[in-house]
């Protein structure tokens, strides 16, 4: 039988689970859902994990096929990513113009709230952690705007799959939070993995059948089309 290579989906999903970054529970979110499921981006945090996870983000984001000549890190949690992703595009031959904010403007020293390579003129890709409703997402956009960059794509690790606005529509009609803003800003937004890639794990694992139960309630409840 022929061996055949997992790809990056399956490789983060294994990866975030072994680094407890995806959880099962009863999790408060921003918008005050209460989510069966959390992920946090913080729990990658030794050099090997971030080694990997950058490697699914490389492959993710070169499946996709976007254009772009600058990685963008949100503050604090894309800070790091975008800063290991950088480093795997270089050692695969690809050296990249980084930048990154600082959440407080800061009035003495270099002063502003961008840090790294200049913005001006580049398309910039965006690279985070998750989209639940997209405030944070929309929040980078505008922070590349005011310094002339021109957004061309968002990388996430995880996109929840999660209904952009009020949940009291068909399941079929809603639209997700980062289909809301690919279609509004007109960007492509390239997911390592969705809440639909981890119910397919789910299901081929015995050991989260009750989690894929619960992950399944939640997506009629909240989830996008
Ligand atoms: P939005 O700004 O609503 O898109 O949510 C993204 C933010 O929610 C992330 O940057 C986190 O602060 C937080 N979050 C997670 O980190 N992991 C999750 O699984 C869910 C959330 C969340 O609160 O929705």
């Amino acid at each position: 039988p022929s061996f055949k290579p997992m790809d990056h989906r399956t490789r983060f999903l294994h990866l975030a689970l072994r680094a407890d970054a995806l959880r099962f529970g009863e999790f408060t979110l921003k918008s005050g859902r209460t989510s069966p499921y959390f992920f946090n981006a913080g729990r990658f945090d030794s050099g090997a994990a971030l080694a990997e996870l950058a490697r699914c983000y490389a492959d993710a984001v070169d499946a996709a096929g976007v254009e772009y000549d600058l990685l963008f890190g949100p503050a604090y949690k894309g800070i790091p990513l975008a800063t290991v992703l950088a480093c795997e595009f270089a050692r695969r031959g690809r050296d990249l113009p980084l930048a990154f904010n600082r959440k407080e403007a800061k009035a003495h020293g270099e002063g502003g709230r961008l840090i790294g390579a200049p913005l001006e003129g580049r398309r910039v890709l965006i690279v985070d952690d998750v989209i639940t409703a997209g405030t944070a997402i929309r929040e980078a956009l505008a922070l590349i705007g005011d310094a002339g960059g021109a957004a061309a794509g968002i990388v996430i690790a995880l996109d929840r799959q999660e209904a952009a606005g009020g949940v009291d529509i068909a399941p079929g009609a809603r639209r997700s939070a980062a289909e809301t803003v690919a279609h509004e800003h007109g960007l492509p937004v390239v997911a390592v993995a969705t809440l639909d890639d981890l119910l397919g794990f789910a299901e081929a694992d015995a050991g989260l059948a009750a989690q894929r139960e619960a992950l399944l309630a939640y997506r009629a409840r909240y989830g996008s089309g």
